[in-house]
């Protein structure tokens, strides 16, 4: 017999792993990746057999907002890889490190429509940071090592590496070396030290400043150095949807999230300001409202780490190129030195808007108040829990009331808005965070693309809180339609939706309901007390809308408010 020289290419695959401290996984099997999944079956890396492909990348992602590292999926060739498709888009709009591990078929058939062949660099490279293919067994190490570089680096991303077959079952000597030569990625930038004298000067000049705070703090671990920046001016502080957790709850200058539903002083402070200072944000048009004139009788600071954001939406007067944490820590040092007079005042005059959080909608018999529901939850949960949303209607009523104590503590589609993500991201957050509680808020569209991954839950036994917020409709598109089409609804009616609570228990999970007739502080007690996995079931009004609202391409003190 021969003795093997060297370890194969799914062993080297498994070493970059665990040299990268990844200690789950999250995936589906099947031809092409199957030399990998043998290996795995003997190294101490955790593999989570999820439903669905997206289910897996879901809860990779889930798992690296919740703990700031590197999340894993794997997949096999072909319909493995193209199901990964949104979650990579997810990844990418909200730059979270994702390492998706494809199957594809081997090298010498690469290009003859094989089976199961899909051209995944051709397909996700729009949608990555980087998509690489490694090629044979021996660039296998460098390669690995060059994509979680890349994904954990600078501006976090998703990064795909396809591994064909061959090159999983052929074998190398060489080791992961670790090194990167990769000249032209420069993930770090040099602080433009005059930059930020020049935006403490404006500061220092302004009389009506607001902050806005997006999801780049979280990533640059900046929410330390920006909390005590925040204690340093008392400026007014609003944030995106990404953003939320960044400043500390208890800030008195906490205005809440800005936006299409941000909160009326939010959306009124940035619209009154004389100057604007965007942290780690880049103008998303949910953001900005009309985009042409946002910021308008304004100047702007944008701090991001990213150049390619610079100006790309907004023109602005000041741009600090650079990581958040290093900026703030800079400008930091300058406010000990020069001091502001803080803007306490103009902080209580934006304060004194209020807030505008809708009350609930009358009772009309046909269901409990979303609103209600979402109002009695959250203190409930308190600030240290963490919270995954699902996309629409619930997704903004639940972003305009979480004050959770970190910003790894609300979990979204932010940027892509993808139904289907709350559930596994949720899998992935409890596993990032194994005795924190997870809290999952879907709604009924959402959850029933994913809603397969209850068997993941059960299987796992993982004690998440799964609550779906059952209006009947798709409801944020249904609310679109009723503002802006007429009230013709067109293709959002869920009315036949099966019972839910039913449904978890089939699946073997503790399940609830709550309707009109039931006090919703009683049932979510009872839900939350359970030790286990427990969904709840919630039968909504149908026809509840979400306030305040900034009609499409309108300006931000344009909202409309509930009625
Ligand atoms: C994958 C995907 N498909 C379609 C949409 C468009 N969309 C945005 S919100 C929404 C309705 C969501 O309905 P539901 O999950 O019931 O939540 P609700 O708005 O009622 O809270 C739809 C269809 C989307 N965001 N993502």
């Amino acid at each position: 017999m021969t003795e093997l020289i060297g370890r194969s290419g799914s062993q080297v695959v498994v070493d970059a792993l665990l040299g990268a401290g990844i200690d789950v996984v999250f995936g589906y099997p099947g031809g092409a990746i199957m030399p990998l999944y043998d290996v795995l079956l003997d190294s101490p890396i955790r593999h989570i057999l999820t439903r669905h492909e997206q289910g897996a990348i879901f809860a990779a992602d889930g798992y690296a907002r919740a703990s700031g590292r590197l999340g894993v999926c794997i997949t096999t060739s072909g319909p493995g890889a193209t199901n990964l498709m949104t979650g990579i888009c997810t990844a990418m709009m909200d730059s979270v490190p994702v390492l998706c591990l494809t199957g594809q078929v081997p090298t010498g058939i690469i290009g003859t429509d094989a089976f199961q062949e899909a051209d995944v660099l051709g397909i996700v490279s729009a949608v990555t940071k980087q998509a690489l293919l490694a090629r044979s067994v021996g660039e296998l190490p460098e390669t690995l090592s060059e994509a979680i570089y890349i994904a954990t680096t600078g501006r976090p991303g998703p990064v795909v590496v396809d591994l064909p077959k061959n090159v999983l079952s052929g074998r190398t000597t060489r080791g992961c070396s670790g090194i990167h030569n990769m000249p032209g990625y420069e993930p770090m930038p040099k602080l433009d030290v005059a930059a930020v004298r020049e935006a403490h000067a404006l500061l220092k000049g302004a009389r009506r400043p607001v902050c806005i705070v997006g999801g780049g703090c979280k990533l640059s671990g900046a929410t330390d150095a920006f909390r005590r920046w925040c204690a340093a001016t008392q400026m007014p502080v609003v944030t995106t949807l990404n953003g939320i957790g960044s400043p500390d709850p208890r800030y008195p200058g906490l205005l809440g999230m800005l936006g299409m539903h941000g909160l009326r002083q939010a959306n009124r402070a940035v619209a009154a300001a004389d100057l604007i200072i965007a942290l780690g944000m880049r103008f998303d048009d949910r953001v900005t409202g009309k985009v042409d004139e946002f910021g308008h009788g304004s100047q702007i600071i944008h701090v991001d780490i990213d150049a390619a954001e610079m100006g790309k939406i907004i023109p602005v007067n000041l741009a600090v190129h650079a990581d958040l944490r290093v900026a703030l820590e800079a400008w930091l040092t300058l406010l000990e030195a020069d001091p502001l007079a803080p803007c306490t005042a103009w902080r209580d005059e934006t304060l004194a808007a209020g807030c505008g959080l809708q009350s609930p909608s009358a009772r009309n018999g046909d269901g409990v108040s979303a609103i209600e529901v979402l109002d009695a939850l959250f203190p409930l949960i308190g600030p240290d829990a963490i919270v995954t949303t699902d996309v629409g209607q619930h997704q903004m009523w639940a972003a305009q009331r979480a004050r959770p104590a970190d910003p790894r503590k609300f979990i979204t589609s932010g940027g892509a808005g993808s139904m289907g993500y709350g559930l596994p991201a949720a899998v992935g957050a409890q596993f990032a965070c194994p005795d924190q509680k997870v809290v999952a808020i879907v709604g009924d569209g959402g959850f029933q693309m994913t809603m397969a991954e209850l068997a993941t839950i059960r299987r796992c036994n993982l004690p998440l809180k799964i609550i779906v917020m059952d209006n009947k409709y798709l409801g944020m598109v249904r609310q679109w339609q009723q503002m802006f089409f007429e009230g013709r609804y067109s293709a959002v009616d869920l009315s036949d939706n099966p019972n839910f609570a039913a449904l978890a228990r089939v699946y073997g999970l503790a399940a609830f309901e709550l309707g009109a007739a039931d006090d919703p502080a009683d049932v979510l007690a009872r839900w939350w007390a359970c030790d286990g996995p427990a969904l709840l079931h919630c039968h909504c009004r149908v026809e509840e809308n979400v306030f305040p609202m900034v009609p499409p391409n309108a300006l931000l003190s344009q909202m409309v408010e509930a009625s």
